[in-house]
């Protein structure tokens, strides 16, 4: 059981604060420059002060993708295993979150300077052979690092709860957190290997060239698991927050960690999926990791079932009749349920969308394409962001000891209505458009009027008018951070959910890391080692660095 905890150290909170403040921060950064490309890509601004499109891209995508969603992780999984682990961290835990809150930051700092010296137009994905400035790369590595001190941080911490608990089940809210790092690390190895061993010495003109595919190899093999990084912590707040929320018991505690025990097993030998047009690597190999990209179609329809299930187990319990009698018992007006309600409604369509991206004829007709970004702005922009939008409008007041208004839910549901209506025309523009033809990463062209793109041009304002929306959404969003951190003393908790009574307790080979990682390792071993050794074997002569911009 765990114990209903009034409030938090004050060492603690200020940890979280600052992961979570930091995260908006770079929200706030990265949707100007978002709302500027929609504009710019609707034909309706030019970029003032000799700003380029793709620099601007690059700003974006490192501050959404990579900056606001780790802090806002790192933030979160802290809270929570400080919740369900005795209500404190260790002083080593909490000082390893610092480090790596240091670390991070001074990469941030430097990455985000180079940028905007115009000195790492490269994009997020800094695919070779472009080529950025090696501060730009050891920035990279700062912030890889870090987030790797955090996670020795939840390691440790949790090594000592099960030293001092033995033969008990360790919290569902830290088995996930100890699920969601080690997935990451051993991601990040990938990221590490290709800018510490290829791209560093490269742009230091320690060598001429380098193997681009065994680069986006790398890159990618950290690359989905990236966008698992990103999910699984919003699959937290879904499995283990919001049936408490609403004021029921999770469905079952076993299937749910089942379900991040495949996350962990099929979310990295999967990259190839990223690259199905890539020339130089089999399709063999190709199709045996689409193959295992599918299998995570399993505890996909493993985490919906067992979403709605806990959803109409409660409302049964509290008298809804009918098939569907249930849906209105929900608590629609708590924005902590609204919120990521309405992430996990996105996701069905997100999810389906994934399983186009994946499938290799179907990728063909949409790489590239501003059907990709329509995408992810509904997985990462949505499902993820609106849930970690609603884990904020409880997670600042419990850190601080204070209390949500009810003008505070109706600012939140507000804000999540604008954001579904933004993004409704946004990201339904980009697929539309997509499906035309329309490419991603292009800044604005007719093409020399050429009649394709001149008909794609209705679309693309329709992807600026989404993301003014989605831009004032950003705007009310940091207002409503504001309000948060001045709300009235109180008390808020932070909601963690017990299984149901009649549910089946979880066996202790879940808890047997040696086992998943040794699965983990023998799929990473059968998916990547052969086109990898093909791809160094076989190496091409390598490409000198390419500045285009
Ligand atoms: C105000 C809200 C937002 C607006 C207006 C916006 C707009 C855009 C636009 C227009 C593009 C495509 C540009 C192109 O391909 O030429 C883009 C790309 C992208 N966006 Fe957003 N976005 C928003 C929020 C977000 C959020 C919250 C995330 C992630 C958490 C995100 C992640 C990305 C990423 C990763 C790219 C791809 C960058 C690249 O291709 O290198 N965006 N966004
Ligand atoms: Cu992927």
């Amino acid at each position: 059981m765990i114990q209903n905890l009034k409030s938090f150290d004050r060492r603690d909170s200020a940890l979280v604060l600052a992961h979570i403040l930091f995260a908006f921060f770079a929200l706030f950064l990265g949707g100007i420059a978002g709302v500027m490309q929609g504009l710019v890509r609707g034909g309706m601004l030019a970029l003032p002060m000799g700003i380029g499109y793709y620099q601007l891209l690059t700003a974006h995508g490192v501050l959404m993708a990579l900056i606001f969603t780790t802090y806002f992780i790192i933030g979160f999984l802290y809270a929570g295993v400080a919740r369900t682990l005795g209500g404190r961290l260790l002083p080593i835990a909490r000082n390893l979150g610092w480090l790596g809150f240091g670390l991070m930051t001074l990469g941030t700092a430097i990455a985000t300077v180079e940028i905007l010296l115009n000195r790492a137009t490269v994009l997020y994905t800094f695919y070779a052979p472009l080529k950025a400035s090696p501060a730009f790369y050891i920035a990279l590595v700062f912030v890889v690092v870090g987030s790797w001190m955090s996670g020795f941080g939840i390691f440790i911490n949790y090594r000592y709860w099960k030293k001092t608990h033995r033969g008990e089940t360790t919290p569902i809210f830290t088995f996930m957190a100890v699920v969601t790092m080690l997935m990451w690390i051993i991601a990040t190895l990938g990221v590490a290997i290709e800018v510490l061993f290829q791209l560093i010495p490269w742009s230091l003109g320690w060598v001429d060239t380098v193997n681009v595919v065994l680069s986006r190899t790398l890159f990618w093999y950290f690359g989905h698991p990236l966008v698992y990084f990103w999910l699984l912590p919003a699959y937290m707040c879904w499995y283990v927050v919001i049936p408490k929320v609403i004021g029921g018991k999770m469905f079952s505690d076993a299937l749910a960690r089942l379900s991040f025990i495949m996350f962990l097993l099929f979310s990295i030998p999967v990259g190839f999926h990223h690259q199905l047009m890539e020339p130089g690597i089999s399709n063999v190999w190709k199709f045996v990791q689409v193959v295992l990209t599918f299998m995570v179609v399993i505890p996909s329809l493993m985490t919906a079932f067992s979403l709605f299930a806990s959803f109409e187990m409660h409302g049964r319990s509290v008298g809804a009749k009918g098939l569907f009698g249930w849906l209105k018992k929900l608590p629609w007006k708590d924005v902590r349920f609204f919120a990521p309600f309405m992430g996990m409604l996105i996701f069905i369509p997100a999810g389906a969308g994934g399983l186009i991206n994946a499938s290799h004829e179907l990728n063909a007709i949409v790489h590239n394409t501003l059907w990709v970004t329509g995408h992810f702005h509904l997985t990462v922009a949505t499902s993820v962001a609106l849930t970690f939008f609603g884990i904020t409008y409880w997670l600042i007041p419990a850190m601080l000891g204070r209390e949500m208004t009810p003008l505070m839910h109706r600012m939140g549901i507000i804000q999540t209505i604008v954001w579904m209506v933004g993004m409704f025309f946004m990201s339904g523009a980009m697929h539309t458009v997509g499906l035309l033809g329309s490419p991603r990463r292009t800044a604005f062209t007719t093409y020399q009027d050429s009649a394709d793109a001149v008909g794609w041009m209705p679309y693309h304002v329709a992807m600026a008018i989404g993301g003014t929306i989605l831009f004032i959404g950003v705007v009310m969003m940091i207002i409503n951070v504001v309000m948060l951190l001045s709300a009235p003393k109180g008390e808020t908790e932070f909601p963690i959910a017990e299984a149901s009574e009649a549910a089946e307790k979880s066996p202790a080979i879940f808890e047997r890391w040696g086992v998943w990682v040794g699965v983990l390792v023998v799929l990473i071993l059968v998916a990547y080692s052969v086109p990898v050794m093909d791809i160094i074997s076989n190496a091409s002569v390598g490409s000198k660095g390419f500045k285009t911009w």
